[in-house]
This record gives structure tokens, C-alpha cells and sequence, in this order.
């Protein structure tokens, strides 16, 4: 039923109906859970591995194996860090990558020996065990604690797609893989890597927006690890759903290169894998503050009485979006002049008055002569084609649109070129959407995009969009982030993307997307910014009560009440849906709201110096309660968590509670607000 739905949902979007209808059908819009999704299997087929090493050769910290069907090199990049690669080919050239930021390894100590008819390579602080018979890797502490190790030889499929099968060991807890849809411990359950626009999805639902192929390991006593895989081709992570005791991280293509990080606390974990993927950049002190959104503050008046609201009933805020009804008909980098008639008129008055604005822009760029950033793309041919040559076209809220190839340095120039008029106009920073990037499907794809076999640049190296699916997000938020650092040299920017890949920390800071105004959504946006924040992507926050269906006040405080401790700090809504300023719902629930948002700007300075730990040595801004004790009953609690290292928050779980329990790891905890002190361990 809801395949038919999404249907004609989609053939009538295609027609180009108001906006109003366009906008209450996409909140009819209803994910369809696919096969395809969750539990998949491995392709059937021909399966090859390594085979036995037959012989290896040792070059300072690199060893080669050759095995009887591929090559295996190991490297040791650092004394914690190894990097893993399988070439059926033999010849290892060197890497291209969007994720990794570095190839200034730091210099190592290694020794290189055999033991039982195993090779290892050693560094001070790990050791890489290559079983000779079967090709199998694994990695130990230096007094010999297994870590990880494979549980069947690394292989490949005749069709292309390659595997990594680890062991998962007994009371190891499970995290990263970016954005899911899960509690904090996602073991047990396999994960698509694809980023995906999902509209509307509960938990369970996967994927969604925002995917990173980076895997953190915490095994039954507290010792961390991760595993990172370069690639990003649309795989699937099996952290024991086919078997349970088995880890099973596949792709469709690309070569199966992963480094390993071990195995220390999350913190170092964290550290080394941001020291190599990047890390955050201090973003403006306002981007810390509260900031108000919805679709759409329009037109102009609408948008000055939100802010005249701040400021005469004292509430803070720091930030006012636009989202896309600002446009000139969807049309990206425009503003509509019938509705905005003095645009920057009205962005130096919101400045005046100490609000900054931040405007959204989508990648789907409207078919149409009349448009000069359309004309001039065409121009500088920086949109995606088909194989054989003719533009990839699909609608979007413009209609028709091409997409620029945000894998190529001339489209992201041109990209970056188009920021003057909205930056000129005085907007303060870029909300990047849609860029899965999903556009309005005609069938009821689960997760309606560019079709895998459109043409990318791939930096020149050519390549097709299920390769560069996963990278698209980040490349257009890089090329954002380029045009704004132009324009506005030497700043701190804001710039946020909605899905992104690896490493994107070091350009962007994210929102988890459409979610939904339940208690449920509420308890996920925890263990979502949790997840992130152990992928390496700190700054990030749901849209603070609900994006979809209806808020009620207690709903909107408690969510606020949360909101106000995660480090993007914005309420959002879909447009057609009553308004969720924090005094739309009366009192006391105005009063509640002012005193959380009070509390936020109060905890400013810790927030700020939390912020600045991310952006040093890539620590999450929120961390779980286990990162203060390994004991495994906190594994799975995500209705709790730390700020900082000092500070633990447990939001209200659902509606009509006004106290709940709270447990708390071995420590003596003091009230924050009441004098109280407690000596833990419950
Ligand atoms: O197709 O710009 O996630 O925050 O309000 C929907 C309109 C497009 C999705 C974003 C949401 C935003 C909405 N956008």
C-alpha cells in the first residue's frame, strides 16, 4: 500500500504541484523497509581468498605477503595504527582517498619475525599475526591479548565486492557506523553503509541519512578499537546478525583496505583515528548557542517577528535559518524578492539585533535557461552525465534539476563561486541538504537517488556514482565550506551537511535529519549523537522537538531540556505544522524553555572547551557512560550520558515523569542544581 502511495506521490511531484501539496505529501511519505536493506546477505558466487602466503618481503615498517591467489601488505603507520590491504593484482599503488587526511606517517619501530609458523610485525604497542597456511590476519596486544582477528581469510567475489571476517568476541559492545537508527550498542544487527534520505523512519529503520565505515570495538573489559575501511562503495557492516559471534564488513567494489587502531582506551582510539581522517574545526562561538529554525520562516516580516519574540521576551538565541521557500523558486543561491524585498536589508537589521543567518541550499540545480547558475554550470560542465554523455536529469522542489560532480575540483570551484550573492547579501552560514543525495523517485525506492552507473571525474581518475554515492554529502559540504573560507578569510564557519563519509569532520558539522515529535525519537537523538561522536563526528544535534507530526508542550520542554546539552543546539519542524517557538506553547512551558536555553548559555565556557578538545584531539562532545567504566552493564545505556568528562545528563524518558532513576559509575557525583552528592557504583 504504501509502495503504491509513494507512487503516485512521486509521478504527481513530477507534474510540479503548489508547494503546500508538495509539502503534505512529503510528510505522507512513509519508508519501505526493502530486503535489500538490514539483514542482507553476501552475494552468492565464487568466493576467493588469499590462500596460503607462499613468501614475503620486508621493507622497513611494510611487509608484503604474497599469497598463492592475491597480496597482502601490512604497514605499521604508527606505534598504534596498522594499515591493511588485499590486491588480488600483487601491486599495491598508492591509495587515493577522500577520508584520510595524511600520508606523513610518523616514524615507527617495528620488528618483523616468525612464531609458530605465524609472521609477525610488532611495534611497541601492537602486533599484526599473519598466519601463514591460511592467510589470516590478526592483531594482539604486545603481551599477547587477541584484539581482533579474522575469522575466516579476507575474500573477494567474482563480481567484485570484497569481505573482512572478524571474530567478535564475548561481551564486545559495538559502535560508530555514523548515524543509526539503534540503541548505543548496535551488535547484533547488520547495517547498510549507504547514505540514504529515509523520510520519516523509526527506529529500526536503516539506512538513514549519514553513514561512516569506521567500526570502534569495545571489548568485556573496557579496551577499545577501531577498524576504519576506505571505502566507499555501498557495503554492509554484520556486527553479528548472520552469526552471531562474527563481524563481517563488505562492499561492493573498491579494494579492501582497512587500518586497525588498538587497542587503548575510546579516547586514544579516537585520537589516532581523527589524527588520521581530520579533525573539526573550532566553529563560530553563536554556532554553540540556541538556534531557530523551521520550513520556512517567509516572508520577511514572519522572519523579524521571530526575532523581535527573542529579544522582547528575553529568551536567547543566537541563530535564525531560512530553508528553502527563501529561494526564487527553489532556485539555489537566490532569494525570492517578493518576499525578501530588501534581503540584506533584513539580514543587517537580524545582525543589529545579535542574530546571526543561515541559510539552506540543496545540490539539485534547476533545468532552466532563465537561471545564470544553471547556464553557467552547463558552461563549466560540472554536472553529472550518463555514460553516454547526455545529462543526468531528476526533480527535486525545482523540478528538473542536473547535480554538479562534486567529485571534480572544477565543479567544486564553480560551487564554491556561487556563494558571493548570499554571502554578499550578509548570510552567516550554509545549511547543506539533500545531499545523499536523494531525489523524487517515481518507484518506491526505499531511498531514491543517482542511479549507480552515472559518470563521476573521481579527481580524474573516472568512476561511477556507486562509488562516489557515499562521498557526496562531504564533497559538497567541502566545496561550501571552500567558497565561505573565500569569502570570509580567516573566520570560523558554519557549515552543515545532512549526510557525509569519513572525515568530513574536518569540514562539516551535521544534523541528523527528519525526525519525528515521539518519546522514542526523543531517545534516539542520544544514542544518534553518541554513535557520530565515536565515528569521529562531534558537533551534531537532532532537530530539537520533533521535525515531523505534532508537539505538544511537555514534549517540546523535555526535548529542549535535552537539546540544550547536545552540541548542536537547534529546534526544527516541517513546514504545514503548528508553530514550536519556545513560547508557542504557553506557560510554564516558556518559562521551562528560557530556563534550559539560560542553562546552555551558563555552561557556555565548558561547552566551548569541550568543543575545543573535539576540534584538537577529536573527542566527542558527548560520550557514553562506559568511557568511565568498562563494567559491561553500560553498554548498552543511552538515557544517560556524559558532556565532557564531568558532567552526566539523564533527560526525561517520556511523558508524565517527572523523576526517574539515575545510575551512575563508581565516582562521588554532586547535584548540579540541588546539594546533593552521591557516591555511585549503582
Ligand atoms: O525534501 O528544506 O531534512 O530539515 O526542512 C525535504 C526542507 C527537504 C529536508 C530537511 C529538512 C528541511 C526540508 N528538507
Amino acid at each position: 500500500m504504501w509502495k503504491t502511495l509513494n507512487f503516485v506521490i512521486g509521478a504527481l511531484r513530477r507534474i510540479g504541484l503548489p508547494t503546500t501539496i508538495r509539502t503534505l505529501m512529503y510528510s505522507l511519505r512513509r519508508p519501505i523497509y526493502d530486503a535489500r536493506f538490514g539483514e542482507a546477505e553476501l552475494p552468492d558466487g565464487t568466493w576467493i581468498t588469499p590462500g596460503p602466503v607462499e613468501s614475503y618481503e620486508v621493507d622497513g615498517p611494510t611487509v608484503t605477503l604474497r599469497c598463492v591467489n592475491a597480496s597482502i601488505r601490512v604497514e605499521a603507520l604508527s606505534e598504534d595504527m596498522f594499515r591493511v590491504r588485499l590486491r588480488p593484482d600483487g601491486d599495491f599503488p598508492q591509495p587515493f582517498s577522500y577520508a584520510v587526511a595524511r600520508d606523513d606517517w610518523e616514524p615507527v619501530q617495528t620488528e618483523v619475525f616468525e612464531d609458530a609458523g605465524d609472521i609477525v610485525l610488532r611495534t611497541g604497542q601492537l602486533a599484526c599475526v599473519i598466519g601463514r597456511d591460511s592467510g589470516r590476519v590478526s592483531f594482539k596486544t604486545p603481551d599477547g591479548k587477541v584484539l581482533s582477528s579474522d575469522e575466516a581469510p579476507m575474500s573477494w567475489h567474482e563480481g567484485g565486492d570484497v569481505a573482512l571476517h572478524r571474530s567478535l568476541q564475548p561481551g564486545e559492545s559495538c559502535h560508530g557506523l555514523g548515524q543509526r537508527a539503534f540503541g548505543l550498542n548496535l551488535r547484533g544487527r547488520c547495517y547498510m553503509l549507504w547514505n540514504c534520505d529515509p523520510a520519516n523512519y523509526d527506529r529500526g529503520d536503516d539506512p538513514v541519512y549519514y553513514s561512516i565505515p569506521f567500526y570502534l570495538g569495545v571489548l568485556a573489559d573496557g579496551t577499545a578499537y577501531g577498524l576504519f575501511f576506505d571505502n566507499s562503495h555501498r557495503g554492509r557492516a554484520d556486527l553479528g546478525a548472520a552469526r552471531k559471534n562474527r563481524l563481517t564488513v563488505s562492499f561492493e567494489g573498491g579494494e579492501l583496505r582497512y587500518y586497525f587502531i588498538g587497542g587503548g582506551t575510546v579516547e586514544a582510539v579516537l585520537s589516532r583515528y581523527t589524527w588520521l581522517t581530520g579533525r573539526m574545526r573550532m566553529p563560530p562561538l553563536w554556532a554553540l548557542g540556541y538556534q531557530q529554525s523551521r520550513w520556512s520562516y517567509v516572508p520577511d516580516s514572519k522572519v523579524r517577528e521571530i526575532a523581535d519574540e527573542f529579544r522582547r521576551r528575553r529568551i536567547p538565541c543566537d541563530v535564525i535559518y531560512l530553508d528553502i521557500d527563501y529561494m526564487d523558486g527553489f532556485r539555489c543561491f537566490t532569494w525570492d524578492r517578493r518576499k525578501f524585498p530588501d534581503f540584506p536589508g533584513l539580514i543587517r537589521e537580524l545582525h543589529d539585533k545579535g542574530f546571526h543567518v543561515v541559510t539552506i541550499i540543496d545540490p539539485g540545480i534547476k533545468v532552466d535557461e532563465g537561471y545564470d547558475v544553471y547556464r553557467s554550470g552547463i558552461e563549466r560542465d560540472v554536472f553529472l552525465k550518463y555514460p553516454d554523455g547526455t545529462y543526468f536529469t531528476a526533480p527535486v522542489w525545482p523540478g528538473d534539476c542536473h547535480f554538479p560532480d562534486f567529485t571534480s575540483p572544477a565543479a567544486r570551484e564553480w560551487w564554491a563561486g556561487q556563494l558571493d550573492d548570499l554571502i554578499g547579501a550578509g548570510v552567516d552560514g550554509i545549511w547543506n541538504d539533500m545531499c545523499e543525495p536523494v531525489v523524487f523517485a517515481l518507484e518506491g525506492d526505499p531511498c531514491p537517488t543517482i542511479p549507480d552507473y552515472v559518470r563521476h571525474y573521481m579527481e580524474g581518475m573516472g568512476g561511477d556514482h556507486a562509488e562516489a554515492h557515499n562521498v557526496y554529502g562531504m564533497l559538497m559540504g567541502r566545496s561550501t565550506l571552500m567558497g565561505l573560507e573565500r569569502l570570509r578569510p580567516g573566520k570560523r564557519q558554519l557549515c552543515i551537511v545532512r549526510a557525509a563519509y569519513a572525515g568530513a569532520q574536518r569540514y562539516v558539522s551535521s544534523w541528523t535529519g527528519d525526525n519525528r515529535a515521539t518519546w522514542d525519537h526523543l531517545r534516539l537523538s542520544i544514542s544518534m549523537v553518541l554513535n557520530l561522536g565515536l565515528s569521529g563526528m562531534a558537533f551534531t544535534g537532532p532537530d530539537v522537538g520533533g521535525f515531523d507530526g505534532v508537539t505538544d508542550g511537555e514534549m517540546f520542554v523535555r526535548w529542549m531540556q535535552l537539546g540544550a546539552f547536545l552540541p548542536f543546539f537547534r529546534a526544527h519542524k516541517i513546514s504545514l505544522m503548528p508553530p514550536h517557538e519556545p513560547w508557542s506553547f504557553g506557560q510554564p512551558y516558556e518559562d521551562i524553555c528560557r530556563d534550559a536555553i539560560e542553562t546552555r548559555y551558563r555552561l557556555l565556557p565548558y561547552i566551548y572547551t569541550l568543543f575545543a578538545e573535539a576540534a584538537t584531539d577529536g573527542q566527542p562532545i558527548i560520550r557514553p557512560i562506559f568511557t568511565l567504566d568498562p563494567d559491561p552493564a553500560w553498554r548498552e545505556v543511552d538515557d544517560q550520558f556524559m558532556l565532557g568528562a564531568d558532567l552526566m545528563i539523564a533527560p526525561a524518558p517520556d511523558a508524565g515523569r517527572r523523576e526517574r532513576g539515575v545510575r551512575s559509575p563508581p565516582a562521588i557525583w554532586y547535584g548540579a542544581t540541588e546539594r546533593t552528592r552521591d557516591d555511585g557504583g549503582k
